[in-house]
């Protein structure tokens, strides 16, 4: 891994805000957006000398609170919120500028990846997603217990799930299994685990994490990165430990503690290859006293260098 991220990196970042949860079954991350900007996300980027721009929100359809129809609940709006988020996502990264998705759900993850995918295929260049998860996010609509679509993101980037969503980015499947690599999985439903193993996907769940350590299993997740590596963090708050963490509707216990959480993102961060970002799930209706999104405004400075850059000066 050469290379000089000062030379190669974005012109800037860019803060889309995508405040929604029609993709969740408890509602609250429509409030993720402001509750990362009160952390002062903006500020925290551009100690790193770098612009940051922020959009604003995309304005989408309200959630309806409808039950699942065949399967998927909200799947009109879903495919609204991800259209508008693809374009979105698309413009910033032809600009040259990074994109940072302030969820809302983690449904979003088929608007921004599926454009990231898309213009890495325009640009040549290889594409690698981390998943930072509790949840494999596999679920289809016949293994799905509730319909979320949060629950859907990479069976549907992968080529599985409703049309609308599966051809968001122009291209089916928008992912390869071998570009992604899952990180801190430790809530599967059976028949989704059943099908992420049918898939092939690189798994290091919470097991492979207490046994080998985050630093080797960021070695191994970040192994074979090229020199023109796009490299697309998808952060779902749920990750962390809920005692970290408590800002989450889908919490599960035995996450990566502070010190962990922060060698994945420095990690990352050493790598210069991060292109783009999605924080998604934080739940400020759930938070105590903001935080989760203070934590994950720290994570975040930790993903864009802040102790590399402690460490050489
Ligand atoms: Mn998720």
């Amino acid at each position: 891994m050469s290379g000089n991220a000062q030379v190669q990196g974005p012109q800037g970042v860019s803060l889309i805000g995508a405040p929604t949860d029609v993709g969740a079954s408890c509602i609250g991350a429509r409030m993720g957006p402001s509750a990362l900007r009160v952390a002062g996300l903006a500020q925290a980027i551009a100690r790193f000398g770098l612009p940051v721009h922020d959009l604003g929100d995309l304005h989408g359809p309200d959630n309806p609170a409808q039950p699942a129809i065949d399967g998927h609940r909200h799947l009109a709006e879903v495919a609204r919120w991800n259209a508008m988020l693809h374009e979105a996502t698309l413009g910033e990264l032809r600009r040259g500028r990074l994109p940072i998705v302030l969820g809302g759900d983690h449904c979003l993850a088929m608007g921004s990846v599926s454009a990231v995918a898309r213009h890495c295929r325009e640009q040549g260049k290889p594409l690698r997603v981390l998943w930072l998860d509790a949840h494999a996010d596999f679920n289809t609509a016949a293994l799905t217990p509730s319909g979320n679509l949060h629950g859907m993101p990479m069976a549907c980037l992968c080529g599985h799930g409703p049309e609308v969503l599966t051809q968001l980015g122009g291209q089916v499947p928008a992912l390869h299994p071998g570009q992604i690599r899952q990180i801190g999985i430790r809530s599967v439903d059976e028949g989704e685990k059943r099908f992420v193993h049918t898939l092939g996907i690189e798994v290091y769940d919470m097991r492979f994490i207490d046994e080998m350590g985050m630093r080797h299993t960021m070695q191994q997740a970040l192994e074979g990165l090229g020199a023109d590596t796009h490299l697309h963090v998808s952060l779902d708050v749920d990750f962390l430990d809920p005692d970290i963490a408590p800002g989450v509707g889908t919490t599960v216990r035995g996450g990566p503690n502070y010190r962990e959480a922060q060698l994945c993102m420095e990690m990352i961060a050493d790598t210069g290859r991060l292109g783009s970002l999605d924080v998604v799930e934080l739940n400020p209706a759930l938070d105590v006293r903001n935080q989760t999104a203070e934590l994950a405004v720290d994570l975040i400075e930790s993903l864009f260098g802040k102790s590399t850059l402690m460490r050489r000066g």
